[in-house]
């Protein structure tokens, strides 16, 4: 289970002439001769025991074929479908030997990756690993006309105007606890934001600019069915944050934010004691879990760690909207906020809006179960993780007692991701490892869980190195598929070939689907810094369109070859122009130095694919241009000359040849 690092012997290798090549062929026939004996003393097992090891339904394939197809690297080609199990909708499934996809085969599922401080969402193909998309979010990205063009410039200009984000959390829209493939949500902890991706075009749709918190963290929508979004602040500020109350932290304050999922309007905001870090909501809709590492109100190292327990908030959402029917909230900047700490009036009652479930120590993840039963919280600075019980929640007085586990996990202990069978994963960050375990074995144990290990424990696997979140297939649903596991690891360190100071994180897959196996390491991804959190769900559940509709743009004007134009007025140039293999809708276009030119195109191709972009040389523009899509861009003629604009994708043999001249002539 446990891999080592051996990476400095592998790179002493021979100049490819100094190889012998005797003891080459020797050493291949030694090989096979060792995988013949393995294979040997596989079948000399008894049956009973194959039976034992392969539970699961339809999962046809013996250890022998296992072996073979592992060890030789051949796994498409010796197992077939053998190998494909049923996941609970009937869908086939590919197995740990078919980790690698062949080529020209899809994947069973997509993972929506966060990409960190590079501010945009990455999209993998499970259990290829294989990146089949980057969807920019808060930054600015060429390739995809993103930021270039003036529906996405101005979404950028009016969430703030910043060029970058910090996305942690991708979380998908769910109908009845099941994706839907509809929306994906992220947050920017940098600027306070949260976006909308709609997953039909996986293009950013709306971007919402929060007031009164900072270092929009935690995210996740309220189940069953994304009534709302959550994002919650983790660095307190005062609230207004207009330079009242600069250096005193104790008026400084942190809110959970609900939005409207359709508006993306900021509905309200609960203001609690302490921050705010990690977010989940329990399948039910009643709760949103968020942890907090900071109760002290610190503003350095040694105040934020200062307590050994802080508390994992509860936000009760019917109490909340029953506390805003009542006007029981202030105004401001537009919001409505309400007291959600501790002393509040509104925490006073035998309904409080936020219960406080005290967790050791400076707890980072939370995460639902499956069933609902428990949510879980991780203490980052403490062994141990807290599991509270859900129900019990609404029902105690003092929140503590719906305390009903507190394993012993390890060091570090950060995420948890569920298969649906009833384990738990959680990632340790120090001790570098993954750790299943027993959830019901765990609420039993307590609270003599001892000193070390809970008994609990079943297993735990080295991953390399120091992991963050992890995510297993559909996780975040009442019903996982209990497949794969995403090891999103914060170093790479020796891992990959070196590529200067700069390393890449390593994204890890583990097969989960066979618990007499445990778990399997399958492959190392390196990731461009940095992947947080991710969402896996079944390809099944989303339907992407691969080519535009005109309706899907009311608002835009499709320029078809027939609508070819320029429309002058004063110094307002609009031109429409249509394009398609291998032209623009003009040769040429000449306007004034100065005048405010406007164009509107369409590609009017309807074969998938086939993109166009309008890059203008020395005007900092490159629109994407999908097939029936119509973008448009506005900019001023202030450089005088011949820019001869073109097509940046590769769209023909005739490609290079897709260029128009933009002639601006000089004012006098
Ligand atoms: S966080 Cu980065 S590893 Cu932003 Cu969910 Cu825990
Ligand atoms: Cu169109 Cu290249």
């Amino acid at each position: 289970m446990t891999e080592e690092s051996d990476y400095p012997d592998e790179r002493e290798q021979k100049p490819e002439s100094e190889i012998d090549q005797q003891s080459v062929a020797k050493s291949i026939v030694e090989h096979e001769d060792e995988i013949r004996t393995a294979l040997e003393e596989m079948d000399a097992e008894p049956p009973e025991d194959k039976e034992v090891g392969l539970q699961l339904p339809k999962l046809d394939l013996g250890r022998r074929q296992f072996m073979a197809a592992g060890s030789l690297g051949l796994a498409g080609a010796t197992t077939g479908c053998l190998d494909r199990l049923d996941g609970d909708n009937g869908q086939t499934r590919r197995g740990v030997a078919e980790a690698d996809v062949p080529p020209g085969e899809h994947d069973d599922y997509y993972a929506f990756l966060s990409g960190g401080h590079s501010g945009e969402v990455r999209v993998y193909g499970i259990p290829s690993m294989r990146q089949l998309m980057r969807i920019p979010v808060f930054n600015t990205e060429a390739a995809r006309g993103y930021g270039y063009d003036e529906e996405t410039r101005e979404m950028l200009e009016d969430s703030g105007g910043y060029t970058w984000g910090d996305t942690h959390h991708p979380r998908l829209s769910q109908t009845d606890n099941d994706y839907d493939g509809r929306f994906a949500y992220i947050n920017d902890k940098a600027n306070g934001r949260m976006a909308r991706i709609d997953l039909e075009y996986f293009e950013t749709d709306a971007i919402v600019d929060i007031p009164n918190t900072q270092g929009v963290h935690g995210a996740c929508a309220q189940l069953p069915d994304t009534e709302l979004i959550f994002g919650v602040g983790e660095f307190r500020v005062p609230i207004p944050n207009d330079g009242r109350d600069l250096d005193d932290p104790d008026e400084y304050g942190s809110v959970c934010t609900a939005i409207d999922p359709e508006t993306m309007n900021v509905e309200w905001q609960v203001e609690v004691d302490g921050n705010l870090d990690n977010g989940d909501g329990s399948k039910d809709g009643r709760w949103f879990f968020s942890t907090g590492y900071n109760d002290e109100g610190g503003v350095n190292e040694a105040e934020m760690t200062r307590d050994d327990r802080q508390h994992t908030k509860a936000f009760d959402i019917p109490a909340i909207w029953d506390a805003i029917e009542d006007g029981e909230y202030e105004m401001i900047n537009g919001v409505r906020v309400l007291d959600g700490t501790q002393d509040s009036p509104l925490n006073q009652g035998d309904r409080p809006i936020v219960r406080y479930v005290p967790t050791p120590k400076n707890p980072h993840g939370v995460s639902v179960t499956p069933d609902n039963k428990y949510a879980i919280s991780s203490g980052k600075l403490d062994p141990t993780t807290t599991i509270i019980d859900i129900e019990a929640l609404g029902e105690v007085d003092d929140p503590a007692d719906a305390i009903v586990g507190q394993p012993n996990l390890g060091i570090g202990p950060l995420h948890t991701a569920y298969d649906g069978r009833g384990h738990a994963y959680t990632t340790l960050f120090v001790d570098s490892q993954v750790v299943k375990w027993d959830i019901e074995a765990a609420v039993e144990a307590y609270p003599e869980d001892g000193d070390g290990d809970s008994p609990a424990v079943i297993e735990k696997i080295d991953v390399h190195y120091n992991p963050g979140h992890l995510i297993a297939s559909e996780s975040y649903t009442a019903d996982p598929e209990g497949d794969w596991l995403l090891s999103l690891n914060k170093l790479s360190q020796d891992r990959f070939l070196p590529v200067g100071p700069v390393h890449p994180e390593n994204d890890q897959l583990i097969y989960i689907g066979d618990d007499e196996e445990g778990m399997q390491l399958v492959k190392d991804t390196p990731a461009y810094p940095e992947p947080h959190d991710a969402s896996i769900v079944s390809a099944d559940k989303l339907n992407p369109t691969q080519v535009y509709d005109r309706e899907d743009q009311p608002d835009k004007e499709y320029i078809s070859s027939d609508d070819n134009e320029i429309i002058r007025d004063g110094d307002e140039v609009h031109i429409k122009m249509h394009n398609q293999r291998n032209h623009f809708g003009f040769e040429d276009i000449t306007v004034q130095e100065g005048d405010t030119v406007t164009i509107t195109t369409t590609n009017v191709e309807s074969t998938p694919d086939i993109l166009h972009s309008l890059a203008i040389p020395n005007y900092d523009i490159n629109l994407k241009i999908a097939p029936q899509e119509t973008r448009e861009v506005t900019f001023e003629a202030t450089e005088p000359g011949v820019h001869w604009f073109y097509c940046a994708y590769f769209c023909s043999a005739l490609h290079l040849e897709m260029r128009s001249r933009l002639l601006v002539e000089p004012a006098d």
